[in-house]
């Protein structure tokens, strides 16, 4: 018989939107258990996202988890583009009326987040295995799950299906009722960590004719670099120096030097733009990277999945409120008209900065063309700008 538990919103998968949820929801009065798959401890030392939006910033803030960000996180007013050697900033302070972005790692963004729910007696088990979900086309959803050896069922009001791109949630809904699009790129990008003062202040991402290469950092002490490489590359035929003399190459300018370090972490991402519609179904609501993917040229991938919790997290507190589900309906529609204005923003950038295997010249002269024309006029560099530090909420 298993352990039977009841909550008002049951949620599958503790990154960043299922996190986030569980402490908005808490912050309204709304009870949520969160299940998920892996340890506390590995989920907090991925290597993942580092670009804050200025709303996900504002955000973590108003929900009182901001306040190691403010003081370790590294605010940024400007990012710099990088091609045939010349090197253009693009000044989001003066093109946004104030607006950046700030460098945070998620991984950080999720040990404040745990620490906030362990803070206020938040339910988030860890290490949980064999997770379905069940009956959530009807009033009485359930989450079923194994937690040391024990069976347990959790019914609840609601499942907010948190468990990112390779999770049970979306899979789990009958066939015939998604549509999914998707859009595969040529290439991947090959990451690294390095204990290596950053070599710039602010983010540089270059065109080059070798590929597309990317300069970030999470602390003055350690850098995150990124290149273009293909998506099957075996990271083993990687070594260090290898990966430091291709980034000496694409980010090469005059009078201008990268700083190298240990390599700390390397690993190669894929690169793919996937949306699935809708993002509801009966009481299972889809969120984050369970239901969109966005390639990370944008640094978009976290703040678009907190975007997504934060119109989920508004109508379950109106539902509760005043029982009206007139937000819940409207969810999906509400989500995806960010979700495919940041796609269009996440390939346009991986678009113009990466060379494609089958390009043409004109393609190539093209590129050029869209980067001379983005670092020249103030209302071409205005879009950029204000999709990079992040579009309004509705
Ligand atoms: P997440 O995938 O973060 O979280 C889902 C959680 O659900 C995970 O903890 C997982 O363990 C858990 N889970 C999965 N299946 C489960 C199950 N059956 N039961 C219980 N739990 C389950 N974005 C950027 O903006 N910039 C970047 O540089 C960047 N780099 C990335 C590198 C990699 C390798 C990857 C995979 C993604 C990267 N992203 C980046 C995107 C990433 O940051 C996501 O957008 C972000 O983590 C989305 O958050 P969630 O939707 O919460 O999904
Ligand atoms: C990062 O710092 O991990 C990062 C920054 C900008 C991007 C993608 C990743 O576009």
């Amino acid at each position: 018989m298993p352990i039977s538990q009841r909550t008002q919103v049951g949620i599958v998968g503790a990154g960043p939107a299922g996190l986030v949820l569980s402490h908005l929801l808490y912050l309204q009065g709304i009870d949520s258990v969160v299940v998920e798959n892996r340890s506390r401890q590995y989920v907090e030392e991925r290597v993942r996202a580092g670009v804050l939006e200025q709303g996900t910033v504002d955000l973590l803030t108003a929900m009182g988890v901001g306040e190691r960000m403010k003081t370790e996180g590294l605010v940024h007013y400007g990012i710099e583009l990088r091609f045939e050697g010349r090197s253009h900033r693009i000044d989001f302070q003066d093109l946004t009326g104030g607006k950046g972005i700030t460098i945070y790692a998620q991984a950080e963004v999720l040990k404040d987040l745990n620490n906030a729910r362990v803070a206020t007696g938040g339910q988030v088990f860890f290490e949980v295995e064999n997770v379905s979900v069940q009956d959530y086309d009807g009033a009485k959803p359930k989450i079923r799950y194994e937690k040391d050896g024990n069976a347990c069922e959790l019914t609840c009001d609601f499942i907010a299906g948190c468990d990112g791109f390779h999770g049970i949630c979306r899979p789990s809904i009958p066939d015939g009722v998604l549509t999914e699009y998707v859009r595969e790129y040529p290439f991947g990008w090959l990451g690294i960590l390095a204990d290596a003062a950053p070599s710039s202040e602010e983010l540089i991402y270059t065109y080059h004719d070798r590929g597309f290469a990317l300069l970030s950092m999470r602390t003055p002490q350690i850098s995150r670099l990124y290149l273009q490489c293909d998506p099957e590359e075996d990271i083993d035929l990687w070594s260090d120096e290898k990966i430091w003399q291709e980034l000496q190459t694409r980010l090469a300018s005059n009078g201008w030097t990268l700083t190298e370090g240990p390599i700390l972490q390397k690993g190669i991402t894929g690169m793919r733009s996937f949306v699935v519609e809708p993002m509801q179904y009966g009481n299972l609501f889809l969120a984050g990277d369970s239901a969109h993917i966005v390639p990370p040229t944008g640094a978009k991938g976290l703040n678009l999945a907190v975007a997504d919790v934060q119109v989920l997290a508004r109508a379950l507190t109106r539902f509760y409120a005043t029982g009206s589900r007139c937000l819940l309906n409207k969810y999906s529609a509400t989500c995806l008209r960010r979700v495919w204005k940041v796609q269009r923003f996440s390939w346009w950038m991986t678009s113009m900065l990466h060379r494609f295997p089958n390009e043409s010249p004109f393609d190539h002269r093209r590129q050029l063309a869209e980067l001379d024309y983005v670092t020249s006029s103030r209302a071409a560099a205005l879009t950029l700008a204000e999709n990079y530090v992040g579009l309004p909420m509705e």
